[in-house]
C-alpha cells in the first residue's frame, strides 16, 4: 500500500493512526500542500485524486481517496481490531461523532479555505484565526457533550478506539497547533491522552514523522 500523505496533514493523520492500528505497512509519499508548494494541485497529483486533496491510498493498482473511505475500506479489509462498534445502534453513534469532525468541523478550516479567505476575501490573520476558532469552539463544544455521554471508558466509545478516536486526535492536533482554547473539553482532552498513550497513535502523529523539525523551522 502506498499513502499519498503530508506531515500537517490531519485527514492523512487519520489515515496513518488506522494503518498502525491495524498493524499494516505502508510506502509513504509526502505531498507537499504547503503555500508556494501547493503539490497537491499539480498535474501528477490530480491525475491521482482530481480533487486535489491528500491524503490517497494506492492499493493494488486501485486509487482510494477521502479519508472516511480509506478507513472504511481499511476496516472492512482487516476487521482486528474493529473501529466500529458490532451494535447498530452504537456504531451509528461512533459514524456521527466522526462525521461531527470530517464533515462539519475540519471542511471550515481547511488549507484551501483558509487560503481563500486571505487571499480571497482579503481576511487578515487576526480574523482568519478568529474564524478558526470559532469552528473549533462550535464543533468541540458538542463533541464534549456527546463525548461525556459515553464515558464509561477510556476512548470516545468504550475501551478501545473507535473510528471516533481516529477523527479526534487530529483535529484536536490542528487546535493545539492553531493556539485555540481547548481547557473547556475536559473530556475530549482525557480521550486524546489514552489515545497518546499508545504507540499506534504516537506513531502517526506529525511531529513523529521524519522532516517535521525542517518543516517547522520552515524548511
Ligand atoms: N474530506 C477529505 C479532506 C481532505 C483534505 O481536506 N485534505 C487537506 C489537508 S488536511 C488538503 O489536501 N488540502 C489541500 C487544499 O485544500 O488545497 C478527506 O477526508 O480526505
Amino acid at each position: 500500500m502506498k499513502l499519498y500523505h503530508y506531515i500537517l496533514n490531519s485527514a492523512g493523520h487519520r489515515v496513518r493512526i488506522a494503518l498502525n492500528l491495524k498493524g499494516l505497512a505502508y510506502e509513504s509519499v509526502l505531498v507537499d500542500l504547503r503555500a508556494g508548494k501547493d503539490e497537491q494541485k499539480a498535474a501528477g497529483y490530480l491525475a491521482i485524486n482530481p480533487q486535489g486533496l491528500i491524503p490517497a491510498l494506492e492499493v493494488d493498482g486501485s486509487i482510494l481517496t477521502q479519508s472516511m473511505a480509506i478507513i472504511e475500506y481499511l476496516d472492512e479489509t482487516h476487521p482486528s481490531p474493529p473501529l466500529l462498534p458490532k451494535d447498530p445502534v452504537a456504531r451509528a453513534q461512533v459514524r456521527a461523532f466522526a462525521q461531527a469532525v470530517a464533515c462539519e468541523m475540519h471542511p471550515l478550516n481547511n488549507t484551501g479555505v483558509l487560503a481563500y479567505l486571505s487571499q480571497g476575501m482579503g481576511l487578515d490573520e487576526k480574523k482568519r484565526a478568529q474564524w478558526y476558532a470559532h469552528n473549533i469552539a462550535k464543533g468541540f463544544s458538542s463533541l464534549e457533550i456527546m463525548a461525556a455521554r459515553h464515558a464509561d471508558g477510556a476512548f470516545a466509545f468504550g475501551d478501545t478506539p473507535t473510528l471516533a478516536d481516529v477523527l479526534l486526535v487530529p483535529q484536536w492536533g490542528n487546535a493545539r497547533r492553531y493556539k485555540c482554547d481547548i481547557t473547556p473539553y475536559p473530556r475530549l482532552a482525557a480521550i486524546v491522552s489514552a489515545c497518546e498513550a499508545l504507540p499506534e497513535f504516537r506513531d502517526a502523529a506529525p511531529d513523529a514523522q521524519p522532516g517535521f523539525a525542517e518543516i517547522m523551522a520552515g524548511r
